[in-house]
């Protein structure tokens, strides 16, 4: 078992309904659609990471949303262990955070449904994740339209009141709000109403190979993220063919997207502000920029996949986690949802 990781679990997160003064809770949710990338990592990730201390928080490798598109059953039994795995080995600590797989909680797909009740089909058919997704494919599932009706539910079973997330989920969160305060005029006070929780830097991480289109794990182009578990090579390789703007310039400037997208990476890794990046590679071209980006990337991956593999070894650890989160977290869920079929007067009371 990999040391010190599910001990003393019972812990802070998800706090008791006796506790008078609750600190504010966070809830956030990555598919197990392939491994995170770059982006995932510096939109979401570091974030649930750093915030850890300040919050209650619910994170959840939402299984049900990666079968919105067409997957197959061991990989997709594969991902859910591995992001969870990457997930830890980036800094969730599951003895502060709640971690556990979206399928286990069995009142998420219950919610989602009830849900689908408050919710207007013409604000699903607006959602551009939808059209973006759906674009030109033959095969588009019920799931893709109701899937932000799901990630709705997720989020407000656990009163959740802040929902950490990149640039492309801001257009979800807002309907999770519109949803939660529809149902509480209808039904009486249930649900929080949550905000969503975008940096204002590194909330949307562009494509390495095309800086109009976010970087994304399901891609299909190997070429255009960078995966957490990338070795040092792949990565150099990838920063090497990474494009760049005309000129020779390394300015963050409105028309080098490209390079906007490249400084935003560096100085988000290293904490430099942009401006002290521009100046020291004044002169030098991009290839210089680069090369010593992709080491600062090498340099930040590196200790995270020395824990993946920790936990690789040992996957029953993972498993241990998981369930431990599935147990704390329906312990919430189903009390949430007791008031929620009261509230809607389902079943015989
Ligand atoms: N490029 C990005 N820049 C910043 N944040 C990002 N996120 C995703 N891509 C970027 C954030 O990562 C979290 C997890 O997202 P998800 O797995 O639920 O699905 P997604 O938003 O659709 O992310 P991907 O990587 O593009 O997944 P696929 O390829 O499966 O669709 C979210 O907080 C998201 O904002």
């Amino acid at each position: 078992m990999v040391a010190g990781r599910v001990e003393g679990t019972s812990a802070t997160a998800v706090a008791e309904p006796s506790e008078t003064v609750r600190r504010q809770r966070v809830f956030s949710g990555m598919q197990p659609s392939g491994t995170p990338t770059l982006g995932n990592y510096l939109g979401a990730i570091r974030n649930w990471v750093v915030q850890q201390d300040q919050y209650d928080n619910v994170f959840c490798v939402v299984d049900l949303h990666a079968l919105s598109l067409p997957t197959d059953r061991d990989t997709l039994r594969a991902n859910t262990l591995n992001l969870a795995a990457a997930l830890l080995a980036a800094g969730i600590d599951p003895a502060r955070s709640v971690l556990f797989a979206q399928s286990d909680v069995r009142e998420h797909s219950e919610l989602c449904w009830l849900l689908t009740s408050v919710t207007q089909f013409g604000e699903l058919r607006r959602m551009t994740q939808f059209k973006d997704k759906s674009a030109g494919r033959e095969d588009v599932s019920a799931a893709l339209f109701v899937y932000p009706v799901l990630q709705a539910a997720d989020i407000i079973l656990y009163d959740a009141d802040l929902v950490p997330v990149g640039d492309d989920q801001r257009q979800h969160v807002e309907l999770t709000r519109d949803i939660a305060e529809r149902f509480n005029r209808r039904y009486g006070q249930t649900f929080v109403v949550p905000k969503p929780d975008i940096k204002a830097e590194g909330a949307r991480i562009m494509a390495l190979d095309d800086p109009s289109q976010k970087m994304s794990k399901s891609s299909g182009r190997p070429m255009s993220y960078i995966a957490l578990t990338d070795d040092a090579d792949t990565i150099r390789r990838k920063m090497k063919r990474a494009v760049t703007d005309s000129g020779s310039e390394v300015r963050a400037v409105p028309d080098k997207p490209a390079l906007v997208n490249l400084l935003t990476i560096y100085s988000l890794l290293t904490g430099e502000d942009v401006p002290t990046i521009e100046e020291r590679y004044a002169g030098r071209g991009y290839g210089a920029f680069k090369t010593d980006l992709a080491e600062v990337v090498v340099a930040t991956v590196t200790p995270i996949q020395a824990r993946i593999a920790e936990y690789a070894a040992d996957p029953g650890a993972v498993q241990a986690i998981l369930a431990d989160g599935a147990d704390r977290a329906r312990d919430q869920a189903s009390r949430k949802m007791a008031l929620v079929r009261d509230r809607i007067g389902l079943g015989a009371g």
